[in-house]
């Protein structure tokens, strides 16, 4: 098979390279391990960045997004019995969208199927050889056998247990790994959400994020130890844990069925650099970062806007200049993203070492600054809603 990109994992950011690419008459193969169903059932994200929604309009993919997503101009930061609002529409005139990443994924597939796109399902990317040439080959495997996709680009968009970035040589990488001390328990229930924008909420046992999915769908995490077994988290101790979490004297949280309940571990990864030879690296594949400031997904199509534009120019004009400084670009949001992430992290969890309480009396005082300080508020607006897409610098 023969291709001018071949693209590796068929999440949010293979599947929307492949729209970028399309749309700039690049011809591209995506290869994704699991079967459609699976990939359009797994829950993950819920939250996008303005930026993202205007590059899926731009790419004619935002119909069911725009009547189905949610658009919020604010979030709800609450602790200690009180509830402070961060308003970016009157702080930076900018929102968010909550719209299920399965749903996303669902809208993607659909479309480049729609559009007469490749993408071969349940076929496995085994191995990527000739990075270092310009014809680079990427050994599949699937239910019939094996095969070969001769390309000019391969691109690794295959998450985090994916086997591209391993194919970066050890001596030409850097990694940076960071797991912190807790998990999350994510759990999906069939009630009307108790607030029409996400609530995060700072409490001594420990944080919660009440989310949501539709009006009868709501998403919920709550903060446990690390490497914790969902086994220990029944029905009644999550309700219990979650309306403490989440007091606030004249409120009240609707309680509704549990229908997922699963637990993920808070940790944060950058490999350096994001493109070696003729393989670039994007989304989850290259880095990991802690849901609390919700960039997983939104950080995932920044990387592939910046990849097309570059492949863009490579095709058209033989100029590799802009791909060659991809990673460079990258990189210096990844690491803006990653601080964000860490920030939120930092400001809303209970750590293992609360210094004798000064901890927790330095997380208040930091949440009375930032909910009692326009220009402070204004920040987290501006990184929560979306960093400006920086194209070539
Ligand atoms: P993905 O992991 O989504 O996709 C990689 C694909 O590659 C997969 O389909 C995989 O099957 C395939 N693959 C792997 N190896 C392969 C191989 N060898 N051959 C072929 N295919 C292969 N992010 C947000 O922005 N907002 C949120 O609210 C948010 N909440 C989250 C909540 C949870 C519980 C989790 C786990 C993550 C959350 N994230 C969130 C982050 C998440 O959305 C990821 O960042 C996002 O899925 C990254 O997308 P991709 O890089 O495309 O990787
Ligand atoms: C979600 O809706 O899944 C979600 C929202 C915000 C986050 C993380 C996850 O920070």
């Amino acid at each position: 098979m023969k291709t001018q990109v071949a693209i590796i994992g068929a999440g949010p950011a293979g599947l929307t390279l492949g729209h970028l690419l399309h749309q700039l008459g690049i011809d591209s193969v995506i290869v994704e391990t699991h079967s459609r169903e699976y990939v359009e059932s797994r829950i993950r994200a819920g939250v996008l960045e303005q930026n993202t929604v205007e590059i899926f309009r731009k790419l004619g993919l935002a119909q069911r997004l725009d009547s189905q997503g949610i658009e919020h101009h604010g979030i709800e930061l609450r602790y200690e019995n009180t509830n402070h609002r961060i308003a970016f529409q009157e702080l930076i005139g900018r929102s968010i969208w909550v719209y299920g990443q399965q749903e996303v994924v669902k809208d993607l597939i659909e479309a480049r199927v729609h559009n007469g796109g490749t993408i071969l399902f349940d076929t496995k990317a085994v191995l990527i050889k000739q990075i270092e040439t310009k014809k680079p080959l990427v050994e599949c495997r699937d239910l019939t056998g094996e095969f070969e996709i001769e390309c000019e680009f391969a691109v690794g968009c295959d998450g985090f247990h994916g086997i591209s970035r391993s194919l970066v040589p050890a001596k030409e990488r850097k990694e940076y790994f960071h797991d912190y001390p807790f998990g999350w328990v994510g759990i999906l229930s069939e009630v009307a959400p108790s607030t029409e924008e996400l609530i995060y909420a700072s409490h001594e046992s420990g944080f919660a994020l009440h989310s949501l999915r539709s009006s009868k769908l709501s998403r919920f995490y709550l903060q446990c130890p690390p490497n914790d077994d969902i086994q220990n988290w029944s029905d009644n101790r999550i309700w219990s844990e979650l309306h403490l979490r989440f007091q606030k004297s004249g409120w009240s949280l609707n309680e509704g069925p549990i229908i997922e309940k699963s637990i993920t571990p808070m940790r944060s990864y950058v490999m350096d650099p994001m493109q070696y030879g003729r393989l670039f690296l994007a989304g989850d594949a290259a880095h990991i970062v802690p849901p609390t400031g919700a960039k997983g997904l939104n950080l995932a199509v920044a990387d592939v806007w910046v990849l097309a534009h570059g492949l863009g120019q490579y095709f058209e004009h033989k100029n590799f200049d802009e791909l060659a400084g991809y990673s460079r670009i990258c990189l210096d949001r990844v690491w803006k993203v990653m601080h964000f992430s860490w920030w939120m992290t930092q400001m809303l969890h209970i750590f293992p070492d609360h210094m004798d309480g000064t901890a927790r009396k330095l997380q208040i005082a930091q949440l009375n600054y930032l909910t009692s300080s326009s220009s402070a508020s204004a920040s987290l607006a501006e990184q929560y809603t979306g960093l400006p897409l920086n194209i070539a610098n």
